[in-house]
């Protein structure tokens, strides 16, 4: 099985922009005509339902940003009654208003065909047992990919996060051959097994998709390596309705979009222009058929690369780059630019394990930025000085690729809190007052 809906995914550019360019045009006459919000902000930009006749009228529409949806919390984006929602979900990370959700049963059937088509590219069939470690409740990971694979038909194991124990025996015993999770849970798995003394070739796992929160390529590998398994990644964002807006095939070459539901688009975060396909920028999308909580041109400030360069696996979805950061989430430190990516890629570079926090303070009006780094036991064991010595290694590697000075901290072995979810990787305490986290 190599597509889940096969007829869809690998339908020629043409036909996608056929269908997209139908569906646009639905969309907005049921969002101008349910939502008081998008009604005030087309009719300011004297654009009316009629003006859109297809994808390339979509640069007419106003944007939308997360502020909108907090100032319209809890049902002013809503676009049906609220008899005909069975869900909502909601996002983490930050304080303040969530934001809500709200999914029709379409809705829901929607989201959970994006998810089985992601598990199938990464591998699986309904022979499959899948281990879904995802948090379930209100975040989308554990809900998404449960109804994916219940779609798909494997037999489904709803683990959530945490309690690790339970989660290596369940793996174990009833034999789970698909792991989706975050990729700091799905690293933290793979030392436990470790500790457990079970090889990577003795567990049953042989797919993972991981997805949620920024990883690097070297990361990836470290957990194929601890787990003996292809690690794909998925992104989505609870506003456009969870996991599976893309997904990785086999290719690992990024991460295809599904284009029959979701429109992408890559702006200057700026100054909101449309940039050419393979310009570096903010990440917009537009949902083309879900029917309660239909989010035209959101941007979601994740920063990456757009792609139609065809794609060996037959999709012919665009690919995105995994996000390269947030357009809201670079931190700013003496003036310098810095993406907490960078540093992960620093750290398994010089053969630590992305078990690391960034510190972000401020003294006598400068930034002090310090990083804590967990050794293995084998650095553990040396000196004083050898230890040091290593410090100050890391220390130049960092500057080298940062262009500032960190100071870095080495920190005993599993000393450094895991995450069941998203990790936590930035404390930055200049900016207590700001209601929003860095959830990398
Ligand atoms: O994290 C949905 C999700 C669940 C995706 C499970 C994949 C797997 P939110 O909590 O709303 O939704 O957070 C969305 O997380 O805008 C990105 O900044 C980040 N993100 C999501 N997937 C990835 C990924 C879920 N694969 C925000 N790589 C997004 C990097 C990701 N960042």
């Amino acid at each position: 099985m190599r597509y889940f809906q096969e007829k869809i995914e690998t339908m020629p550019l043409e036909e996608i922009r056929k269908i997209q360019s139908e569906k646009l045009v639905r969309q907005v006459r049921h969002v101008y005509e349910h939502v008081r919000c998008y009604r005030e902000r087309m009719d300011e930009m004297g654009v009316k339902p009629e003006d859109i006749h297809g994808i390339d009228d979509l640069r007419k529409l106003p944007f939308l940003t997360k502020d909108d949806l907090r100032d319209n919390y809890p049902f002013g984006l809503l676009a049906v009654p609220k008899k005909d929602c069975v869900r909502i979900q909601s996002t983490s990370g930050t304080t303040g208003r969530r934001v809500v959700a709200f999914y029709t049963q379409h809705d829901v059937d929607l989201w959970e065909e994006c998810c089985a088509r992601a598990l199938v590219a990464a591998g699986a069939t309904s022979d499959d047992v899948c281990q879904v470690s995802y948090g379930y409740g209100l975040f989308t990971g554990g809900p998404g990919l449960n109804g994916g694979s219940h779609k798909l038909g494997c037999l489904t194991l709803p683990m959530s996060s945490g309690n690790t124990d339970r989660q290596i025996q369940f793996m174990m015993d009833l034999g789970a051959t698909v792991l989706c999770c975050t990729p700091s849970y799905a690293a933290y798995i793979g030392e436990s097994l470790k500790e457990r003394g079970i090889a990577p070739e003795d567990n049953p796992l042989k797919a993972g998709i991981f997805g949620a929160e920024p990883w690097t390529e070297e990361m990836r590998q470290g957990i194929q390596k601890a787990l003996g398994i292809k690690a794909y990644d998925i992104y989505g964002l609870t506003e456009i309705s969870g996991p599976g807006v893309s997904f990785e095939c086999e290719e690992q070459q990024g991460m295809h979009i599904n284009e029959d539901h979701f429109v992408a688009e890559i702006i200057d975060p700026d100054t909101g222009e449309v940039l050419p396909e393979g310009s570096k920028g903010e990440l917009v999308f537009t949902c083309l058929d879900k029917e309660a909580f239909p989010l035209l041109r959101y941007r979601t400030r994740d920063i990456c690369v757009l792609s139609r360069k065809k794609c060996s696996c037959g999709r012919t979805f665009m690919r995105m780059t995994k996000p390269m950061g947030r357009s809201d989430d670079m931190l700013i430190i003496r003036g310098v630019n810095v993406f907490p990516s960078q540093i992960e890629t620093v750290l398994l570079k010089e053969g630590y394990a992305p078990n690391y926090q960034i510190i972000v303070d401020r003294a006598n009006n400068t930034d002090v930025f310090d990083i804590m780094v967990e050794m293995d036991d084998d650095m553990f064991a040396d000196t004083v000085a050898g230890i040091t010595r290593r410090e100050k290694a890391l220390a130049t590697a960092m500057k080298s690729m940062l262009g500032i000075n960190p100071a870095i901290h080495l920190v005993a072995p599993r000393s450094i809190q895991r995450s069941e979810g998203k990790a936590v990787r930035v404390i930055d305490k200049r900016k207590l007052t700001s209601d929003r986290q860095w959830k990398g």
